[in-house]
C-alpha cells in the first residue's frame, strides 16, 4: 500500500501539554511518525511518497476563515506579547456567558478558538497542520483516481478539530478536508469511520447536518473519556443529516470482543448508506498499552480490524489520528493496513 508523508509534519515540536495539573512533554510527539515510517519500511508495506501542496482552499471548504487566520497568526502574536511559554488557552465562554463577541485580546481569542487546554500552539504548528492536510488530500486523491487503498501518515491529527476550534492535538480536520475534497471531485456520498479511542467530535460537528457524509465513531464513552461533551449514542444527526451520524460509546476497559460488535454494526450502517468512498480515521490508541486511553485491543486485533474494513469493498483512504504507545504504534498501524490488504 502507498503511504503519503513529508518531514514538514515535524515542524510542530511542542514542549508543553497540561496534564494532571503540570506541564509535561506532549503525548502527540514527532517520534510517532518516525516509528510508523520505520515499521512501514521493515514490513515492506510499499512506497512512501511526498504529498503535493493544495493550498488553503480545501481547508476553507470546511473551516471558518477567521479560525484559519487565527491559527496563521497566533504564534507570532503570542511572541509579540512577550510570553515565555507556549500559547495555551485558559479562559472560555462558558454556559453563563453568551460568548458571541470574539475578543480582540489574544488570550480571549485563544479561548474562543480552543476546545481544550491540552493543546499548545507553538512555532511551526500552522506549518505542520498544513503539511498534515496536504498528506490527507494527496492520499484521498490517490484513492479517488486509482481506486486503490492508500495511507496518509498525517501529523498533527485532525478528528477533534471543529469548523472553528482546535484541541485534542488537532488543528485542521484532515479526514473532513479529505471527505469534502472527494465530494467536490464528484463523489455523491462519503463515509468516515473513526476507530480512534477518542470520539471524533470535530468530524461529527462539521458534517452533523449533512447527508453526503456518513460519520461513524467507536470510542470511549464520553461520560468517562475525552472529549466528554460529545459522542453519545443519542447523537444521530440533525435536519437532512438525521440518520447519518452513528456513535458507539463503549465502556472503559472494553476489549475486542465488544469493540468488534460495534465495528460490524457500523460497517452494516455504512453499507446501507451506499457510500462511494471510505475514509478511516485511523487512531491506534484503542491499544491495551496506550498511556492515555482505556480500551484493551491487542496488536493482533488491529490485523483483524483491517480485514473487516476490507469487507466493505469500497475504495479506502486511511488517515493517521492518535496512538501514543510509541513502542507499538508502528506495529499496530501496519497491522491494520496489511490486514486490509490480505483480505482485499
Ligand atoms: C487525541 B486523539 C491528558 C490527555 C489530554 C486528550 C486526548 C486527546 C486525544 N493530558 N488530551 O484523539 O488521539
Ligand atoms: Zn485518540
Amino acid at each position: 500500500m502507498l503511504t503519503f508523508h513529508t518531514a514538514a509534519t515535524q515542524l510542530r515540536q511542542a514542549r508543553t501539554e497540561l496534564d494532571g495539573g503540570v506541564l509535561v512533554a506532549p503525548y502527540e510527539c514527532p517520534e510517532r511518525v518516525d516509528l510508523v515510517l520505520k515499521r512501514i519500511q521493515q514490513a515492506s508495506l510499499g512506497e512512501v511518497r511526498e504529498p503535493e501542496a493544495f493550498g488553503l482552499e480545501p481547508v476553507l471548504a470546511i473551516h471558518d476563515p477567521d479560525y484559519v487566520q487565527f491559527l496563521a497568526e497566533c504564534w507570532e502574536q503570542w511572541c509579540a506579547l512577550g510570553r515565555k511559554g507556549e500559547a495555551i488557552a485558559w479562559i472560555w465562554p462558558t454556559r453563563t456567558m453568551p460568548g458571541d463577541v470574539i475578543p480582540d485580546h489574544l488570550d480571549g481569542r485563544l479561548g474562543h478558538y480552543a476546545l481544550s487546554a491540552d493543546t499548545s500552539i507553538c512555532a511551526g504548528t500552522f506549518e505542520a497542520a498544513q503539511a498534515s492536510k496536504d498528506i490527507a488530500l494527496s492520499t484521498v486523491r490517490h484513492s479517488l483516481t486509482t481506486g486503490e487503498p492508500a495511507f496518509g501518515l498525517c501529523r498533527p491529527p485532525g478528528h477533534h478539530a471543529a469548523s472553528d476550534q482546535f484541541g485534542g492535538y488537532c488543528f485542521f480536520n484532515n479526514a473532513g478536508v479529505a471527505a469534502q475534497y472527494a465530494l467536490d471531485s464528484g463523489k455523491r456520498r462519503v463515509a468516515i469511520l473513526d476507530v480512534d479511542f477518542h470520539h471524533g467530535n470535530g468530524t461529527q460537528q462539521v458534517f452533523y447536518e449533512r447527508d453526503d457524509v456518513f460519520f461513524a465513531s467507536i470510542h470511549g464513552d464520553p461520560c468517562h473519556c475525552f472529549p466528554y461533551f460529545l459522542g453519545h449514542a443519542s447523537e444521530t444527526g440533525r435536519g437532512r443529516g438525521d440518520g447519518f451520524n452513528a456513535n458507539y460509546p463503549l465502556a472503559p476497559g472494553s476489549a475486542f470482543d465488544v469493540w468488534v460488535q460495534a465495528l460490524d454494526d457500523a460497517l452494516a450502517r455504512l453499507r446501507a448508506a451506499e457510500c462511494e468512498l471510505l475514509i478511516v480515521s485511523l487512531g491506534v490508541d484503542a491499544f491495551e498499552d496506550d498511556p492515555i486511553s482505556e480500551f484493551k485491543l491487542t496488536s493482533d486485533d488491529f490485523s483483524e480490524m483491517g480485514r473487516r474494513l476490507a469487507g466493505l469493498g469500497v475504495p479506502t483512504t486511511f488517515l493517521m489520528e492518535g496512538g501514543y504507545a510509541v513502542e507499538a504504534i508502528g506495529t499496530n498501524v501496519v497491522n491494520v493496513l496489511q490486514g486490509f490488504e490480505a483480505a482485499e
